[in-house]
């Protein structure tokens, strides 16, 4: 059966790249459905009102729990788990991103305003897993930019999507590190060179040469990251160099 994406918003226009390219071409082959929903159909006054005043005052609005739940409660299979994009939640990450694409779908609740009324998440949780995720350490609008991301991660990984397996093993933060850099011909252009070893044809010299880079440019840029290899991911030699 195909992954099932389900995505629940106030601006259902904004998931329209959902339907282009790898994901677009995914659905017509079948490896993946997707639904976009607006979350005004489950509201019942001439309004369509979906937000409210924050209790205990302060700034902007929050998303009323009512429609929610009766979007869910149309829209979300029993178990399936919950995504709710939110400025407020724990890193998304690549790991994430492939446990999720292990289950049968996902179904996405994009909060606009100072979020959704906390009772919704919590709720849900009786039904099945729910994750709320941030994409990054900046504020965004709303979650559907933060969708469309979290959507191309994990179908990504769904096997067939992508062509080439390999691309998928090999990527950056596949293995918790940074991929080096990469060049295509012409070997000397615009006085910048090719580095020599990749044109050796010494296929052992090459994967120890993309390693060091790999280790190199995760130094340099993202430190965290090394620091949090378990103990014995680096051999002594790759520290030393
Ligand atoms: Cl998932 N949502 C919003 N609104 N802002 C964000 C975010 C998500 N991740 C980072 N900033």
């Amino acid at each position: 059966a195909a992954y099932d994406i389900q995505v629940v918003t106030i601006f259902p226009e904004y998931l329209a790249p959902l339907r282009q390219s790898l994901l677009g071409k995914a659905a017509e082959r079948g490896l993946v459905s997707i639904g976009v929903h607006d979350l005004r159909q489950w509201t019942d006054d001439v309004h369509r009102t979906v937000d409210d005043s924050p209790y205990g005052g302060g700034p902007g609005m929050v998303m009323k729990p009512e429609p929610w739940a009766q979007a869910l409660e149309a829209v979300r299979p029993p178990g399936r788990r919950l995504v709710v994009p939110t400025p407020a939640g724990r890193p998304f990450t690549q790991r994430m991103a492939a446990e999720w694409a292990a289950e049968p779908g996902l179904v996405f609740a994009c909060g606009r305003y100072e979020g959704i009324d906390q009772r919704v998440a919590d709720w849900a949780a009786d039904a099945g897993p729910v994750s709320e995720v941030s994409i990054g350490d900046y504020v965004l609008a709303g979650g559907e930019s933060a969708v469309l991301v979290m959507v191309e991660a994990v179908t990504r990984l769904l096997p067939g999507v992508v062509g080439n397996r390999e691309s998928v093993e090999f990527d950056s933060h596949a293995d918790g590190l940074l991929e080096g850099p990469s060049y295509t011909r012409p070997a000397s252009w615009r006085g910048h060179e090719v580095p020599p070893v990749l044109l050796s044809g010494d296929h052992a010299a090459i994967e120890r040469w993309r390693r060091a880079e790999s280790l190199r440019r995760t130094a340099e840029r993202r430190p965290d990251l090394l620091a949090a290899l378990p103990e014995g991911a680096l051999d002594d030699a790759e520290v030393a160099a």
